[in-house]
């Protein structure tokens, strides 16, 4: 059989074909991989994976020298706004003034501007606007992703962010798993009335369910946004309609969102900087992914990180996204938040690879196809230049990506997404 593609001479090709679907504590320190590797693919499915010794009688189409780069499966990034009208560049002066992010939404900026900027927009603008974010995040290596609505709060515009990227995932080759996040924040309206409005929003399960428009649930679970009593009281209630659910979960203040994301059995609790020590221990005897987002402490301006050692040590499983949004984390660059976790968040360089394949599947209940490389998947495969996995982590503030393959095509070349 003749193939597409073959690439070889991959000087260190990341399989990341661990037996279990997701890594947990010390199993996150090992990476499964072949020195000198090689890897190809027909149709776009992956026929072959060994070394360049055994690879030499195949024949390929196309075949490609690696000359010793790191070969590895796309990345998954299990946490993005990814729809979104406007920008936020207009509230950096009150950041530097020191103004705290619960402040600006206080005062109904924040959520509340980028909610005002995504009802204002046309489906098309949004449509386009989110297209093109899709590609820059491509083009750092992640061909799977979560996509969060959560600026419309209000039925009309929360259902056209979710058809949006149902649109997407139709008309991209990307991995895309949808969240509905219709309770992002207490929209002007409801101020006083955030039963109602977790009402309403609940209101909108069954038809987000019986279009195939989501497959998860979220809540901003935040001082001044969403108490403990109101996150369990929808999430249940989305479980009920058949949900997996999610949680923004003790990102600024300490409440209580992680515990009870363990407690609800959530695919994964995200952001936990403000994590109680006794949330971390909880991870080592829960199947509930810690997502974690250091960009997002970053961009705050602030000076503690979530506890990555203390869940890993627990025998919990992390994984890392970029949480690309106009707020807290305007990013698409997913490296980056790769050199943060080595650096902020004490991660080796193993459990770093591991956070950012196959936990972030799992995370999004995408470990079937994506965040591995095995004979029978698609071919969503990266070549990055870079002579091996330490050093993405390590060389910081640019793309490493030589090409991004994604169902076999090379999509994208030198860090730039090819039309
Ligand atoms: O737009 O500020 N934390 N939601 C919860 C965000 C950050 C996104 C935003
Ligand atoms: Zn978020």
């Amino acid at each position: 059989m003749q193939l597409d593609t073959l690439l070889i001479n991959c000087g260190e090709l990341l399989t990341m074909d661990h037996e279990t679907t997701v890594v947990k504590g010390e199993q996150m320190n090992t990476v499964p991989l072949i020195k000198d590797g090689a890897i190809g693919w027909k149709d776009g499915i992956i026929t072959f994976i060994g070394t360049s010794e055994q690879a030499k009688d195949l024949t390929s189409k196309k075949v490609i020298d690696c000359q010793g780069m790191l070969v590895t499966p796309g990345l998954v990034d299990p946490h993005t706004h990814l729809v979104f009208g406007g920008s936020r560049e207009h509230e950096i002066a009150l950041k530097q003034q020191g103004v705290p992010y619960l402040e600006i939404l206080k005062q109904g900026g924040g959520i509340h501007s980028t909610v005002r900027a995504t009802r204002n927009a046309s489906f098309e603008e949004l449509y386009e606007k989110a297209h093109f974010h899709l590609k820059r995040l491509l083009s750092y290596g992640i061909t799977t992703l979560e996509a969060k609505s959560g600026y419309g709060l209000d039925k009309e515009t929360e259902l056209k962010q979710l058809h949006i990227v149902k649109e997407l995932a139709k008309n991209t080759d990307m991995n895309i798993a949808s969240t509905f996040l219709g309770a992002h924040a207490i929209p002007n309206e409801f101020k006083d009335y955030p039963n109602d409005f977790l009402q309403d929003m609940a209101g909108l399960f069954q038809e987000i369910k019986e279009q195939g428009l989501a497959e998860f649930v979220d809540i901003f679970c935040e001082e001044g946004v969403f108490t403990i009593e109101q996150s369990k009281t929808f999430l249940t209630l989305a479980k009920e309609a058949g949900f997996a659910v999610k949680i923004h979960a003790d990102e600024i203040v300490s409440l209580g969102g992680t515990e009870l994301a363990i407690e609800l059995g959530a695919a994964s609790a995200d952001h936990l900087i403000a994590a109680s020590d006794k949330a971390v221990e909880m991870f080592g005897s829960s199947e509930t992914v810690a997502v974690l987002l250091p960009g997002t402490t970053f961009y705050l301006n602030k000076d503690s990180y979530a506890q990555a050692r203390g869940i890993i040590d627990a025998g919990g499983s992390v994984a890392l996204a970029t949480d690309f949004n106009p707020g807290s984390s305007p990013t698409e660059n997913i490296q980056f938040i790769m050199n943060l976790a080595m650096l902020k968040l004490k991660m080796t360089c193993e459990e770093i690879w591991n956070a950012v394949t196959v936990n972030a599947a799992k995370a999004i209940h995408k470990e079937d196809i994506a965040g591995k490389l095995t004979v029978g998947r698609r071919a969503d495969v990266v070549v990055w230049n870079a002579p091996n996995y330490h050093y993405v982590p390590y060389h910081y503030g640019v793309n490493h990506i030589q090409s991004v393959y994604l169902n076999g095509r090379e999509v994208a070349k030198g860090g730039a997404y090819l039309d």
